[in-house]
């Protein structure tokens, strides 16, 4: 008999292998046109270095129709539109100017490969060609608000009320040590939650949202899949801090120990290893439990149930 964690592998699979073919055939087409050829294949690069692909994922898994079929077109470019905001983020974050990172997903960073001048303008023109898929979603029965709650869902998630807020806090709070005028641990730790929730969980959460706004029940499920979002990116980041203390750079693909060598606050230099590994079941114990408030089919509540355990013991 099949693990229920084995079914959630396999719709994984399907989701993220549907993405992949709809950005070999329709995605980079689309951004190979008008753009200057050193351009696109700075972008290019970026975009097929590999990655789990989880943004994508979650969008789909959110909608809730695996089948890659004329149906799930929408999704597949809201999916293209959510991988672009993260690759031009992973790209700008990797700069000398940010974290300086010689390696990511196990290759050089862009600005390695190519100028820097090039990296930088390489996630410019992604973020900006994100907005632009959005005009690509046909959406069903004439919804007239359709494209501008997608378009106000993705700028939540990526801009200023989201992600680009969120590397700001992370640089003041590495660049003041902590300080950043905050008087005590407790308004730390309250700093290092707000950084966390809007660099890493903004876009996270505007994946689930962007799936579910294309289906006709959407209302009604907004509010428990927000709740799911903020927890899994808490999750998710909790998890990445506790990767940089114990993964090796093979496995992760990036330089490891990176945050403690420049002091930086994060959950396990402020928790200790041990209460976040009890943090990270406590939230997984809730995921579980919120999946089943939203969940509509039992392939969903399988994906929605089992995702906190892949995202608790990923490797990278
Ligand atoms: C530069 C505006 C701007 C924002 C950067 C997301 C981000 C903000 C920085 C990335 C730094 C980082 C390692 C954040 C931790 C969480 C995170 C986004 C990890 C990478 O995401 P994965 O694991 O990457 O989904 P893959 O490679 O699988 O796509």
């Amino acid at each position: 008999m099949r693990s229920e964690f084995s079914e959630f592998s396999e719709l994984f699979q399907s989701y993220r292998a549907s993405f992949e073919t709809f950005l070999d055939s329709r995605t980079l087409p689309l951004l190979s046109q008008r753009s200057a050829p050193e351009l696109f294949e700075a972008m290019k690069y970026s975009l097929t270095a590999g990655g789990k692909r989880l943004r994508p994922v979650l969008a789909a898994a959110s909608y809730g129709d695996r089948a890659g079929t004329e149906n799930s077109r929408d999704v597949l470019y809201l999916g293209s539109a959510l991988e672009c905001i993260h690759t031009y983020s992973l790209i700008h974050d990797d700069l000398p100017s940010m974290d300086d990172d010689d390696f990511r997903r196990g290759m050089p960073t862009l600005h390695k490969k190519f100028p820097e001048s090039t990296a930088i303008l390489a996630g410019d023109a992604l973020n900006s060609f994100a907005f632009y898929l959005i005009s690509k979603v046909e959406g069903k029965n004439g919804d007239p608000a359709l494209h501008s709650d997608l378009l106000e869902i993705l700028h939540a998630g990526s801009g200023a009320p989201g992600m680009v807020s969120g590397q700001i806090y992370d640089l003041q709070m590495e660049r003041e040590n902590g300080t950043a005028g905050f008087k005590n641990g407790q308004d730390t730790i309250e700093l290092l939650r707000i950084t966390h929730r809007l660099k890493t969980g903004a876009l996270i959460r505007s994946s689930l949202l962007l799936g579910n706004r294309l289906r006709p029940d959407w209302i009604v499920r907004e509010e428990s899949l927000s709740g799911y979002g903020e927890d899994l990116g808490l999750l998710f980041q909790i998890t990445d801090d506790i990767l940089d203390v114990e993964g090796t750079q093979e496995s992760l693909g990036k330089t490891p120990g990176k945050d403690q060598r420049s002091g930086k606050i994060t959950y396990p230099a402020l928790y200790g290893l041990d209460r976040c590994k009890s943090m990270v079941k406590e939230l997984q114990d809730r995921l579980s439990e919120t999946a089943v408030r939203f969940s509509s089919s039992p392939e969903e509540k399988i994906f929605f149930q089992e995702l906190p355990e892949y995202i608790g013991q990923r490797k990278n």
